[in-house]
């Protein structure tokens, strides 16, 4: 007969998926509370791909944030898979947060908006009346968060909050800087709360659940969004062709960029290849830092017109290409 071992202490574990429309702050957001780069961040928009799982642990609660793309009306069949993976990602989690970019929504509420402003605006609208439906549905409700308060005057959240408050989408409402990381142990301390007891999904120190060859990836696209202008970021796509260890403790990395044209390589390569050195080197050292170890990276430039036409190129993100 085994008896209960009432000695243990019941550990919690809980699913919660960030979404939100581009550049709220989403990755900034799952890297600050899991404590590790699990996810690219950059100042344009659609920097997310596909969602990532990052895994944050305090005391004994084990969450797992599922950081998704920002959600925004798709013209493409890459953005058209991005957004359903989005949705997908909140489709399996205990709780769902809605991250707004707070002075963005004040702004369109009565300031001087720009016209990403605006965009923004009319996205978290769509957002939230599918939240909406969904709390009827559901009961449940999403926690609407107000993410960059650092970026605005306090006065205007009030009203920010009071018109999105009011949609009846949300349970709670919580006021952060992923930035600096205000408000953050408040809303830590509500999610612990809240998360179902059970075993932990993940080992004690891991701390995301993509391949690391996908992750090395993303440092890298990263990078080159970083320092690439204009439409060459959204026309690109890295993926990891070798990995190999070596004896001395260092791995060589081959990636291949793929871009849609001629006039995008020469931008990639930069004047002799420049551009493509300190994107490499960049990339190389953030590597070396989140993966503890001396790595030889290796980027190759391919033209290949219509990748986001390629199933192939899909199933390298995990992405869903009849989506
Ligand atoms: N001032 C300020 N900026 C922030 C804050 N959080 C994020 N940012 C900035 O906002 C920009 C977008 O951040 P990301 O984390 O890439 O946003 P995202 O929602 O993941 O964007 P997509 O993946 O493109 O949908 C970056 O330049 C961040 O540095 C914050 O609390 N305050
Ligand atoms: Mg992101």
């Amino acid at each position: 007969m085994t008896e209960p071992d009432s000695a243990a202490p019941a550990t919690r574990c809980g699913v919660v998926a960030v979404i939100g429309a581009p550049n709220a702050g989403k990755s900034t957001l799952v890297n600050r509370l899991v404590g590790a780069k699990v996810s690219a961040v950059t100042h344009k928009i659609q920097t997310t791909r596909f969602a990532v799982r990052g895994v944050a642990v305090r005391g004994g609660v084990q969450i797992v944030l599922v950081d998704t793309p920002g959600v925004f009306e798709p013209k493409r069949r890459l953005d058209r898979a991005m957004v359903r993976s989005a949705w997908d990602g909140t489709g399996d989690a205990d709780a769902v947060i809605h991250l707004v970019d707070a002075p963005a929504h004040a702004r369109a509420l009565g300031g001087t908006p720009t016209a990403s402003d605006r965009r923004t605006f009319e996205d978290v609208g769509r957002i939230t009346e599918r939240l909406r439906r969904r709390a009827l549905g559901e009961g449940g409700g999403s926690i609407l968060v107000l993410n960059k308060i650092d970026a605005m005057a306090r006065d205007r959240l009030l009203e920010v909050t009071r018109t999105l408050h009011e949609s009846g989408a949300y349970r709670d409402v919580f006021m952060i800087s992923a930035e600096t990381g205000d408000g953050l142990d408040d809303l830590w301390a509500m999610l612990a709360g809240r998360a179902p007891e059970g075993p932990w999904l993940y080992p004690a120190d891991q701390t995301a659940d993509a391949p690391v060859r996908l992750l090395a990836a993303e440092l890298t696209r990263e990078k080159l969004m970083l320092r690439l202008h204009e439409e060459v970021p959204y026309e690109a796509t890295v993926e990891t062709d070798g990995w190999e260890e070596r004896r001395d403790g260092s791995v060589r990395i081959d990636q291949t960029i793929y871009v849609a044209r001629d006039s995008q390589k020469v931008i990639a390569l930069g004047k002799g290849g420049a551009t493509l050195k300190a994107i490499g080197q960049s990339a190389r050292q953030e590597m070396e830092r989140e993966f503890d170890r001396r790595v030889h990276l290796f980027l190759h430039v391919k033209v290949r017109e219509g990748w986001q036409d390629e199933r192939a190129r899909f199933s390298a993100l995990g992405l869903d290409f009849d989506a």
